[in-house]
């Protein structure tokens, strides 16, 4: 009596918290499920693979703590790319307290063998029956208790957006665990298999110290799963097992005339059809919907491509036109700042590190926002429609010809926002080598970081095309891309693409609250980034452009030594003393050597190396040098004026910088990214490959432009 009774007093304090897998299909609803009953607030999208990551979140409910993990889709446990297996790993070697599976109501007997697979783990499981809204609006009509019933599968109605049904998918959820549901069985595979499966099932749990759970690994065996033939080997009987396992086989084989595998899939699909058969009604729709005519237009062979390449004009169109407004009152107002802070602090040494140091840097970076805001706008909104992934599907063609197929085409996509989470997309492609190409040419996507500094110099040096000049920059980038690809594909990585299926997710219309939300995650990064990296590099630079001091009288010897190079002692009577003394003129010295044959001066050579922390730091580098070594009358003049009107810059000048931002080495966040999911041989040959070719991309324009412009 006694031990019963401790037993279970163990058993209910030990349940207070819960540890749910959020798993199931890609694209079924997890992530939004996650955000409903945890609060947060992760990134959800209209494609499969956008959770690339496991992530945890928590919630208290009647007196339960629920520790939830949102993981990456997956179709069957058997994992093939990156992110299905950290979903595979997590289920089957960390052993959650309760499957949580998100079903896709829309497409329910594909979503559901993947259900049949958690039920055959034995794991407690529950499943929600998630888009029950449209599948309603396609005439989709469920019994959900019935297949509940049927399947011996726990199941609860809910609506992801809404948050329609998590109090009951909690309930369910605790009563599953406290086992005051009781529903549970296990799937069928015909009166013929289940014998065979018995069986097996049987030696292996024989075995005390053998971990799989036997039924599921029994099939696993019968469908003759590599992996699991493997892990047979430990089991103590092994001969027997592995003996018995053959002659089942040899017996499916032959009694059904097919092999095992295909056998054993057939009896899942033939199970789950015959329950759904029961529990689910199909209205015929007459017509066709309206997901099937608009994609008769943007999926069409000749139309298809031609239209995306319109839409994603029309972003960058809608970008700097609607974007230019708002950035220029935000550098009015900035302009403003400078003005009431230099009436308000005296001259000196702290009032330099305010305004030039702090304003001049962070603001000229924070007059962007609006644009990055529209940019990410438009993106979040194409993504959560769907279209994206017809564009994927319609350059799946086209990318082959260059070493790449459609399913590069989302991180590259993802790559116009931020490097760093398109390169963990790539997660997302089955083989290594296509895997590899991707994150090699998505830092030739032009990130949102490169925006600003193309914008600053487009509007400075091409004021009548500054829109067309930026748009330029992000073509020859994909173009780069490509001939990246291509070339990589032709040599280091040899191979051919392997073929994939694409799922086309439906047509959604995007909530607004979804799409204003990761645009605000981003805003906020892209904050935080100049509060954080772009303040701390501007009072970097800040210092560095300001001491040492020169001593009063010796400044005019240093040029007379020799030790100041020729184009410095040139510029000697337009700038001042203070600039070429101090730390910054110094390492300018050593890099002109490098950066002249590019026309940069040694400013923008100090410039474009801070460019390796933030590409913004490149504006906010701009920022400070250029405010340090001001006149007091220019004071509160633009950063555009300001290196408009420096005789060191010229269009030329500007078109070659902008190539070189464009090519060189993405930021070190990104680095950081590329070694995390490649290693240290990848980083080396793109840092290597990338420094030389915007090396020699920018050489070839300053000096064909500078003849050209010579002879004309
Ligand atoms: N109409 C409707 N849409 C939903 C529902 N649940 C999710 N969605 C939408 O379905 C899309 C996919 O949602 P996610 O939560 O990102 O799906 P996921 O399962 O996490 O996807 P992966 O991380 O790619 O595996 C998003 O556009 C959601 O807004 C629902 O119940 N009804
Ligand atoms: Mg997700």
């Amino acid at each position: 009596m006694d031990a019963v009774q401790i037993e279970e007093a163990e058993i209910e304090t030990s349940s207070k918290i819960i540890r749910i897998a959020l798993a199931g299909n890609p694209n079924s609803g997890k992530t939004t499920l996650f955000n409903a009953l945890t609060g947060s607030h992760h990134r959800v999208g209209n494609y499969p693979g956008v959770t690339v990551e496991k992530r945890e979140g928590y919630r208290n409910y009647k007196g339960y703590g629920f520790l939830i993990t949102d993981l990456p889709g997956i179709y069957s446990l058997t994992a093939y790319s990156i992110d299905e297996m950290i979903a595979r790993d997590f289920i089957l070697e960390e052993k959650p307290d309760l499957i949580l599976d998100v079903l896709d109501s829309t497409n329910l007997e594909r979503n559901l063998y993947l259900c049949l697979q958690f039920q055959e783990l034995g794991l407690p499981l529950v499943a929600a029956m998630n888009m029950t809204d449209e599948a309603k609006s396609k005439g989709i009509q469920i019994d959900t208790d019935l297949l509940s019933q049927s399947l011996g599968i726990p199941m609860v109605k809910t609506i992801g957006p809404k948050g329609v049904g998590i109090s009951d998918l909690l309930d369910t959820v605790i009563a599953v665990v406290e086992k005051r549901n009781t529903l549970k069985k296990y799937p069928s595979y015909g009166g013929e298999i289940d014998p065979l499966i018995d069986s097996l099932a049987e030696i292996l749990a024989g075995d005390p110290h053998f971990a799989p759970p036997p039924r599921w690994f029994a099939a696993k065996l019968l469908e003759k799963d590599p992996a699991a033939w493997e892990r047979a080997a430990k089991h103590r009987d092994k001969t027997e097992l592995l003996a018995k396992v053959q002659e089942k086989v040899a017996w499916i084989e032959k009694h059904f005339g097919k092999k095992a595998e295909i056998i054993l899939s057939d009896q899942r699909y033939g199970y789950i059809h015959g329950a759904v058969k029961e529990a689910v009604r199909k209205e015929p729709l007459s017509k066709h919907t309206l997901s099937e005519k608009t994609d008769k237009i943007l999926l069409n062979r000749v139309l298809g491509l031609p239209i995306f390449l319109f839409v994603l004009w029309g972003v960058f169109k809608l970008t700097f036109t609607l974007g230019e407004y708002p950035m220029l009152w935000l550098e009015s107002l900035f302009a403003g700042l400078t003005g009431v802070l230099e009436s308000l602090i005296p001259p000196g040494i702290i009032r330099s590190l305010v305004v030039d140091g702090i304003v001049g840097g962070v603001g000229g970076v924070f007059s962007f926002v609006p644009l990055i805001i529209i940019l990410f706008f438009c993106i979040s909104f194409l993504e959560d429609t769907g279209y994206i992934s017809r564009a994927a599907f319609i350059s799946d063609r086209f990318l082959h010809l260059f070493g790449l197929h459609g399913q590069s085409f989302m991180p590259m996509i993802l790559g116009f926002g931020c490097s760093v989470p398109a390169i963990m997309a790539a997660r997302t492609l089955k083989s290594k080598r296509d895997r590899l190409i991707t994150i090699f040419i998505i830092p030739f996507m032009s990130c949102g970081a490169k925006l600003p500094v193309y914008v600053l110099l487009a509007a400075a040096f091409f004021p009548r095309n500054a829109g067309n000049m930026v748009m330029l920059m992000y073509i020859i980038g994909v173009a780069l891309a490509l001939l990246a690809s291509l070339t990589i594909s032709k040599t280091v990585l040899k191979g051919k693409s392997t073929p994939f299926v694409m799922e086309l997710p439906p047509y959604r219309l995007p909530t607004l609250r979804g799409v204003l939300w990761h645009v605000w995650e981003k805003i906020w990064h892209y904050i935080k980034k100049a509060g954080t990296v772009i303040l701390l590099s501007s009072l970097l630079i800040w210092f560095i452009t300001t001491f040492p001091a020169p001593p009063p009288a010796d400044s005019v010897q240093v040029a007379e030594t020799g030790q100041i190079s020729a184009p410095l002692t040139q510029q000697r009577q337009e700038e001042p003393d203070l600039l070429s003394y101090s730390f910054a003129g110094r390492i300018g010295r050593v890099l002109e050597p490098v950066v002249r044959p590019l026309g940069f001066d040694w400013k923008i050579g100090v410039a474009t190396i801070t460019g390796f922390a933030a590409k913004e730091v490149i504006v906010s580098t701009l920022g400070v040098l250029y405010k340090v070594g001001a006149e007091e009358t220019e004071e509160s003049e633009s950063l555009r004026e300001a290196i408009r009107q420096d005789s060191n810059f010229s269009p030329l000048t500007a078109l070659s910088l902008m190539l070189f931002i464009l090519i060189m080495p993405p930021c070190f966040a990104a680095l950081a990214t590329v070694k995390a999911e490649t290693g240290w041989k990848w980083l080396g040959l793109m840092i290597g490959f990338s420094l030389a070719l915007a090396w020699i991309a920018s050489f070839i324009v300053y000096q064909t432009g500078s003849l050209i412009l010579a002879l004309l």
